[in-house]
């Protein structure tokens, strides 16, 4: 990475790259992902929830256009459902796994913890309150032997891209730069997701930034920075995608153990291909 970047990666806690991935990469995603709404329409059609599977509906509002009467139906995320050739593109990027390497060294892992988000207009479930990953790591999927420590002592580096224009209207993200430096902060638990509402730290969300990326671009951005996924207030679905390295010589802290995305020691324990990609599980 430019030192330039890595500066700003080390002092504020995350760089954006405009333009990293390809089109053809962000439309075979999109094609995966449509694929899985497929089967979702197919599955409220025999439910008898809609008449129709909306299949001339663009991307950006196909899956609203069939939820929009059972919102709390739609899925919040998909994780599991990933494994489709069209996404390898994104998480097995050569050139952002070059500089995911030279941060985090050689021995690359895929953290248990890879989202397609599709983010509905207004809708609840679609806001993300103000969080570090790494609380997630500490208050959710941890047994009561993992410390903060452990957490702050996690490599790792966190990505975001999105699948259409994300905009503050649609609900981009939101960081506040600096604040990884602050080590694991204490989270509370809300309806759909965690929150920091300490106030130690929420004065600081005065200097949030927003992040508005075109597909294509990517941020890298620390494990303990404070970030937000502001509301849906657009018409539009705000489609993501995020994802997590992390040296792979650490443990996960998760019951989960992911994959491997580049190994200098063992080459041949990475994922290599889109067919590859597709045969594995979530893990
Ligand atoms: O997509 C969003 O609005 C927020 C996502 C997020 O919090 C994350 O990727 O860690």
């Amino acid at each position: 990475m430019q030192p330039g970047l890595r500066k700003q990666l080390d002092e504020e806690g995350y760089v954006i790259l405009r333009g990293l991935v390809e089109p053809q990469v962000v439309a075979s995603a999109r094609s995966g992902i449509d694929g899985l709404v497929d089967e979702l329409a197919a599955g409220l059609i025999r439910e008898g929830e809609v008449q129709s599977s909306f299949s001339e509906e663009p991307f950006e509002t196909r899956i609203y256009r069939l939820y929009r009467d059972c919102m709390d139906r739609c899925p919040q995320s998909f994780r599991h459902e990933l494994h489709l050739p069209g996404i390898f593109g994104y998480f097995f990027h050569p050139v952002l796994l070059d500089l995911v390497e030279s941060v985090l060294g050689g021995e690359i892992r895929l953290y248990p913890n890879y989202t397609v988000r599709p983010k509905l207009p207004d809708w609840e479930g679609t806001r993300i309150w103000w969080h570090q990953d790494g609380g997630y790591t500490h208050f959710v999927h941890t047994d009561e032997a993992v410390q903060e420590d452990d957490v702050e002592e996690l490599r790792m580096l966190n990505v975001w891209s999105p699948l259409v224009p994300a905009r503050e209207e649609n609900g981009c993200m939101q960081f506040v730069p600096g604040s990884h430096k602050l080590g694991v902060v204490p989270h509370v638990s809300r309806r759909y997701y965690l929150e920091i509402v300490d106030p130690r730290y929420t004065p600081l969300f005065e200097k949030a930034v927003s992040i508005e990326l075109d597909p294509g671009d990517v941020v890298l951005f620390s494990n303990l920075l404070f970030h937000q996924g502001l509301p849906n207030r657009g018409r539009t679905v705000r489609w993501n995608l995020d994802w997590r390295y992390q040296d792979a010589r650490q443990p996960t802290l998760r019951q989960d153990q992911g994959h491997i995305a580049r190994s200098r020691t063992f080459p041949e324990r990475a994922v290599h291909s889109a067919g590859e990609w597709a045969r594995l599980e979530f893990r």
